[in-house]
């Protein structure tokens, strides 16, 4: 992949608006959806759900919570770690390249890895609420429950739901309140993402509209022709290489 461009693009820019999706955790162990390993081939036959987009699905889990619970479980055991790309955008911000981080991820790996300035749009693991009384519960209180991969209970005897969006769910308020009052950018930066989940991805084609742009993905994806600069590679080369461009180590 050549990424002589990317660099030139990146070094003179300093409001770069970035926007993540589940490519940039693939090297901390965690698949992606719709990718060659991804949990779209994976979960319908190990959690035995009548299709993958089932697991992110709030009547299933208001039905049966049990196989996202596994889900969960399973993934926290792989005990992620924010990759080199997650330590790349908290230093750029640091130094005040990046005014904002977008990620569609609920792995809370951008937090982990140092970036401040985050849109989650999916929501968080980080608090959850119970689906029959509504009280807000903290992730102390359902952690170590979730961990074991079993389904926890409210003191009404509901079950808990972390804040993270399923389909048939409205995004945060947050996301809505940039939509409305987007960055100001200079680059939108799209790293690790089909762009095919809406409305998030919408926020990210809107973006296109305001500032020069770049992806760097693995795949094509479908609006490739809508970014000015396209890189299909590895994000781990990606952060590598800017790693000894801009000469710091992450
Ligand atoms: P997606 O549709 O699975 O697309 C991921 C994209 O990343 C694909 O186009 C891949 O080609 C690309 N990719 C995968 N690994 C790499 C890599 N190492 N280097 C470069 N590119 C890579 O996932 P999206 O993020 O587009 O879809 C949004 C969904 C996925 C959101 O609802 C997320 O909540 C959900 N999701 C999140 C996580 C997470 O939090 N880590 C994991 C899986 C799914």
């Amino acid at each position: 992949m050549d990424l002589n461009r990317a660099t030139e693009i990146i070094k003179n820019s300093d409001r770069i608006t970035v926007f993540t999706g589940a490519g940039i955790s693939t090297a901390s162990g965690i698949p992606d959806f719709r990718g060659e390993n991804g949990l779209y081939r994976t979960v319908q036959k190990t959690y035995n759900l009548p299709s993958g987009e089932t697991l992110f699905d709030i009547d299933y889990f208001d039905w049966d919570p049990r196989p996202f619970y596994r889900f969960t479980g399973d993934m926290y055991g792989l005990d992620p770690q924010p990759t080199r790309c997650h330590r790349l955008l908290a230093r750029w911000e640091e130094e005040g390249r990046i005014n904002l981080v977008i990620t569609q991820n609920i792995d809370g790996l951008h937090q982990k890895g140092g970036t401040k300035h985050l849109l989650e749009c999916h929501g968080t693991y980080d608090r959850g609420h119970c689906r029959a009384c509504g009280c807000e519960c903290g992730l102390d209180e359902y952690e170590a429950t979730m961990i074991r991969g079993e389904v926890p209970h409210c003191s009404c005897g509901g079950v808990i739901k972390p804040d993270v969006v399923f389909f048939g769910e409205n995004l945060p308020d947050e996301f809505y309140r940039l939509w409305e009052n987007p960055p100001e950018s200079d680059l939108i930066l799209i790293l690790g993402t089909s762009l095919n989940v809406h409305p998030a991805s919408d926020l990210a084609l809107k973006l296109l509209n305001r500032a020069p742009s770049l992806i760097v993905n693995r795949d094509a994806t479908d609006f490739d022709r809508f970014i000015d600069t396209v890189i299909h590679g590895e994000l781990e080369e990606f952060a590598r290489t800017m790693e000894e461009y801009f000469r710091f180590t992450l």
